[in-house]
């Protein structure tokens, strides 16, 4: 047991000294940056293309089919774009091993990444200017050096269970259990039993859902269930959540906060939580417009135009997606009739990241539903 402890501090230590590491990293000029995000199709390109033509690559990559491969090219890209856009190096630090982890469990040899970060130096070099490609490929020599670091982080046990009161631990447990089981059944009666009034509804969606999904989550990372029992946990919450967000009130409709829009960011698939904050700001008397996963900004400006809400909550669990969010902020910065409105962030990638929201434009941040909650309010009782 000690030795186990003495294990996990070592890394601890490990991951604390990547992250200090890739803080002294050289920032990315303004102008390096917009060079890569243009370039970005023509490098994953080429990217693809010498993975593709690798000796032996279906052993590098498990024999899992090239799509996988391709994906993760598709999603480094616009992640490194973000670091670059912000040079913030602590997601990286905290990215890399996840990725490593992630994609090991499901078969890719480590091999592979180091192979993968020589090929997007390549690429750099073969479409930028020599001086903006020295400038990136730093960053990408710095993630070469710490290769053996970042295995070792990724074979780690190091967790990110959410900790959990006991007062909540059997009924989140019986409720996952049923939600891994596909039986929908016994999760919304131990939903139904749960929720008795308004309150009640957040500590369910708090204490039960989410760290269940979370604990879904570590479990898929360590290939220890499939992607179908993932998919199938997803779509029972999402019935659940249809059934009961309403339960507990009291039939009465109070639009008296404010208008609220709620969204989950382009490109982004995750929309539990976005759907969660939806529920607890409408149920805190905000008129809400919920738009759900995968927004397209072009239509999300639209909307907002049109709408124009006193809020735009805006939720991002995958770092790659960060980028759309900022965007869609920095349109609304830019337009005179929507500059005003108040932006909250949440999801995932912050809660990982602290400090991470200040970069995207917002005016704000919350960890959790209950902090969104009062959050939202106290920017109304300021307003008014
Ligand atoms: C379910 C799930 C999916 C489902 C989502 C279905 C759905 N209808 O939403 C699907 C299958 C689509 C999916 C896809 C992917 N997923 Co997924 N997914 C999950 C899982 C298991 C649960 C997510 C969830 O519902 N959490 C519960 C909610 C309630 O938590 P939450 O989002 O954090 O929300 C809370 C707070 O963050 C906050 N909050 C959230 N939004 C907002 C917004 C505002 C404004 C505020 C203030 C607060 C706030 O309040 C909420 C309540 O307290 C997570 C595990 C995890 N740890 O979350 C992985 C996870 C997020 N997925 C992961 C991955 C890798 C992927 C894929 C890339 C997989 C792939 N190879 O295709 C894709 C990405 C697709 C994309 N483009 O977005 C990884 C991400 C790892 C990383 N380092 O970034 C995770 C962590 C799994 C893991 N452990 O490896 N996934």
């Amino acid at each position: 047991m000690e030795e186990s402890n003495r294990a996990i501090d070592k890394i601890r230590i490990l991951m604390n000294d990547l992250i200090k590491d890739a803080a002294s990293l050289p920032p990315i000029s303004l102008k390096t940056a917009t060079e890569y995000h243009n370039n970005i199709y023509n490098i994953t390109t080429y990217v693809n293309s010498i993975l593709t033509t690798t000796p032996n690559i279906y052993d590098i990559i498990g024999n899992n089919p090239l799509g996988i491969m391709y994906d993760n090219h598709k999603h480094h890209a616009a992640f490194m774009s973000t670091v670059f856009s912000i040079s913030n190096y602590e997601l990286l630090a905290r990215t890399a091993p996840w990725v490593y982890r992630s994609y090991y469990s499901h078969g890719f040899d480590f091999d592979y990444f180091l192979i993968e970060l020589n090929s997007w130096k390549e690429a750099i070099n073969q479409y930028l200017d020599k001086k903006y490609a020295d400038e990136i490929n730093r960053i990408y020599d710095w993630l070469i050096d710490r290769h053996a670091d970042i295995i070792s982080i990724a074979l780690s046990d190091i967790e990110c269970a959410l900790p959990i009161d006991e007062k909540w631990l059997e009924s989140k447990n019986s409720f996952q259990s049923a939600l891994l089981d596909g039986d929908h059944k016994k999760a919304l009666s131990i939903a139904q039993n749960s929720i008795k009034n308004q309150s009640d509804l957040q500590n369910f969606y708090l204490h039960i859902i989410q760290p269940s999904m979370y604990e879904i989550g570590m479990m898929w990372e360590r290939a220890e269930i499939s992607v179908a029992q993932e998919h199938l946990a997803s779509a029972i919450v999402g019935r659940i959540m249809a059934s009961v967000s309403m339960m507990g009130k009291d039939g009465k409709v109070d639009k008296s906060s404010g208008k609220a829009v709620v969204t989950a960011s382009p490109n982004e698939f995750h929309e539990i939580g976005a759907w969660m904050i939806a529920d607890t700001l409408e149920q805190d008397g905000w008129d809400v417009r919920y738009l759900g996963a995968n927004m397209p900004k072009e239509d999300l400006i639209i909307f907002i135009q049109s709408f124009i809400p006193d809020l735009l909550a805006i939720s991002v669990t995958m770092p790659f997606n960060l980028s759309y969010a900022k965007e869609v902020i920095s349109k609304m910065r830019g337009d005179e009739k929507m500059k005003n409105i108040k932006v909250m962030v949440g999801g995932r990638v912050f809660n990982e990241n602290p400090k991470l929201w200040e970069s995207t434009g917002a005016d704000g941040y919350a960890i959790n539903l209950e902090e969104a909650k009062y959050l939202a309010k106290r920017w109304q009782t300021n307003e008014k």
